[in-house]
């Protein structure tokens, strides 16, 4: 049963005034509420008013989970049944293979697999044996300018005459161009190795090669149907057993089979791969885990002076560099540059080995990331403004193609990812620059915005990149119809439901389990990012004791207690004006990641809050209602409590604790509970 949501307080001052049979309706949803109301309409006919409106369904949701197998994996692990609960909820039930998971053992899938590999080993190596000067054909982003870094520096290592070349974002735009192609030829380069870019060069390559330049094209952006023609040591079309590496991981695998995966110049790089791994939000699993994972750890020692003097400027304590630290510090700073068109002051800052010149470059990159993050606000804020003043028919739609002429080509595309986060859906923005409109569009997860563009193609002009972003130009005119086709193509693939926030929740927990040693043993499963999220735990029927805010009003900070007792201190970013709802409510669920938090010298476990919840009614007497059944004794159970007991494994572990919120059947029976009080 599809379940519709409804928006508006409007709709929520509409009476319940039948019992008789209903039909669920329209309904839609935006962010920032944490109650899912359902429209429901009396009788049948379609021409029939809302007249119904109810109820608080659960606004988050938890996997199926097998206790008994996540006893077992805790056992085999010697992990804590939460711990082991998580990863089996996340698919990491098998003893071995959780093992390897949590080790982010590198699977060390083998080079020669991925594309045309051999053949493009042997193209290098007789270029530098011939003396060739080659040249290294990046791309603006930190995964473009790592993969450039990276390559330059394994064909140094192997002794070639080699250059860089990194197009403008302005100038080129994206990937390889003829006029770039045809000076380097001139200026005597014989082969270009194109990485994180070039897969759709069919006609670039075909006339540099004319030329009589080479070209090895590295990448992992979606192929066209036509490839260029030269070796492609590329994801896709790949016999790789795992397609998911960014560009500079392509190029990090370039370089095991050139140099070997030992090589001390190929493990040193495992920085500028965790960098760009990171930043270019490939998913964390498989690979990529364990390339992000060592690289991290080579990142927190890292002789390069660049990365020493960035993290400096960033306030990033090696010692303590993660996820985290990258997405959301180091990454930005890197990216601005080429957001604003110095993408070869990053470059520099990466390659020097000069710490005077580093801390320059480092310098200069805080200036233009505080730029960056000027102009990013003010289109934000005109964007957020386009969206709202929208009639609501609109505002309903799936997808947003959004416009302006002056908003900066080099920051659409980061202002359309937040605006993809706050209205849960995909987002275009489009703008005019130089003499064209171009468009930069974020996706959500479940949402192939290339195949979207692909299908609103007729109105485009060239667009490329894959599932979670995309970039495009268009013609002025053909803008409107753009964003009706897109729209329309969104209402129709988009599940409503996945057009508003839904918390996944890994494990219900409670208040005493909340341990320095669970927040230490959750960390095994980091780095967090796509395909493995940070984990969110749970505490059910807690009060929130307390409350104040914090950083002039922004944050929320609160004790957490349940049943008497505390459960730590917790902190709400960004939530400042939840407060007066939270001292206004009784009971609630917090959704929340445990963190340890080291203050004035010691450490203490700490909530990080996602969300607050209001518990859903009912809760209380239904679960005391299980614990008088439990502590009645088995002769005592009714087939409900029976089926609870069971899933939660008590009938054959009765000293075991487990939170009847894990229990599927509870929580069906708490929504029956919720329906018929509501209606
Ligand atoms: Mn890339």
């Amino acid at each position: 049963m599809r379940i519709p949501i409804a928006r508006t307080s409007k709709t929520l001052a509409a009476k319940v005034s039948s019992r008789r049979p209903f039909l669920i309706r329209t309904g839609w949803t935006t962010a920032a509420s944490d109650r899912v109301t359902v429209v429901l309409s009396v009788g049948g006919g379609a021409s029939d008013r809302l007249r119904t409106v109810i109820c608080v369904t659960s606004p988050w949701t938890i996997g199926p989970l097998d206790v008994r197998r996540a006893r077992k994996l805790a056992l085999a692990l010697g992990v804590s049944e939460i711990t082991a609960s998580v990863l089996v909820r996340r698919g990491h039930a098998e003893p071995d293979a959780a093992r390897r998971f949590l080790d982010a053992e590198n699977p060390r899938h083998d080079p020669a697999l991925l594309g045309d590999m051999e053949i493009a080993v042997g193209r290098i190596r007789k270029a530098i044996a011939d003396g060739v000067r080659i040249c290294v054909h990046g791309d603006y982003d930190v995964d473009g300018i790592c993969a450039t870094a990276l390559g330059v520096l394994f064909l140094r290592e192997l002794g070639a005459d080699v250059l860089w070349h990194l197009p403008s974002r302005f100038e080129e735009g994206y990937g390889v161009s003829r006029d770039t192609l045809a000076r380097l030829a001139d200026d005597g380069v014989g082969l270009v190795l194109t990485v994180d870019c070039g897969i759709t060069a069919v006609e670039e390559v075909a006339e540099a090669r004319q030329r009589g330049l080479d070209v090895v094209v590295t990448d992992h952006h979606r192929p066209g149907e036509v490839l260029p023609d030269c070796p492609i040591v590329a994801t896709r079309p790949s016999a790789y057993p795992f397609p998911e590496l960014c560009g500079t991981g392509v190029v990090y695998k370039l370089g095991s089979a050139l140099l070997g995966a030992d090589h001390p110049a190929v493990e040193r790089s495992l920085d500028l791969v965790a960098l760009a791994t990171i930043a270019d939000v490939v998913p964390l699993v498989d690979e990529n885990r364990a390339l992000a994972s060592a690289g991290l750890r080579v990142l927190a020692s890292t002789s390069r002076p660049g990365l020493q003097a960035l993290m400096r400027s960033a306030h990033v304590d090696p010692a303590a560099v993660d996820a985290g630290a990258v997405g959301f510090r180091l990454a930005p700073r890197i990216n601005a540059a080429g957001r604003l068109g110095r993408p070869d002051i990053a470059l520099e800052l990466v390659l020097t080995d000069d710490a005077d010149e580093a801390r320059r470059h480092a310098d200069a990159l805080e200036e233009l990331n505080r730029d960056r993050q000027a102009v990013e606000d003010r289109i934000l804020r005109e964007a957020i403004e386009v969206v709202e003043s929208m009639p609501e028919p609109r505002q309903r739609r799936r997808g947003y193609v959004l416009w302006s002429a002056d908003w900066h080509e080099g920051v659409i595309g980061i202002v359309a990812s937040r605006l993809a986060e706050r209205f849960h859906r995909p987002v275009v923005l489009v703008t005019h620059s130089q003499d064209a409109w171009k468009g930069s569009g974020r996706s959500i997860a479940s949402f192939d915005l290339h195949g979207a563009l692909s299908a609103c193609s007729e109105h485009l002009g060239r667009f490329g990149g894959h599932k979670a972003a995309a970039g495009l130009s268009i013609s002025e005119e053909r803008i409107p119809d753009f964003a009706d086709a897109f729209a329309a193509y969104a209402d129709a693939h988009i599940d409503p439901d996945d057009t508003f926030e839904v918390v996944h929740v890994d494990a219900v927990v409670s208040a005493r389990d909340l341990t320095l040693d669970l927040a230490e043993e959750l960390q095994r499963l980091a780095p967090f990012g796509l395909g493995n999220p940070d984990v969110t735990l749970l505490v059910p029927a807690a009060e929130a004791v307390t409350p104040s805010t914090v950083g002039e009003g922004k944050h929320l900070r609160f004790r957490v207690r349940q049943h008497g007792r505390d459960a730590g201190s917790a902190i709400a970013f960004g939530q400042g004006r939840e407060i007066d709802r939270l001292r206004a409510v009784g009971l609630v669920d917090v959704a929340f990641r445990l963190k340890e938090n080291h203050w004035n010298g010691t450490v203490a476990p700490q909530l990080v809050v996602r969300r607050i919840f209001d518990t859903a009614e009912g809760y209380e007497e239904l679960r005391a209602r299980f614990v008088e059944l439990w502590r009645g004794g088995e002769p005592a159970w009714t087939p409900e409590a029976r089926r609870v007991f069971s899933e939660l494994a008590l009938d054959e572990d009765g000293a075991a604790r487990r939170q009847l919120l894990e229990s599927e059947s509870f929580r069906a029976l708490l929504s029956d509970a919720a329906l018929p009080r509501a209606a």
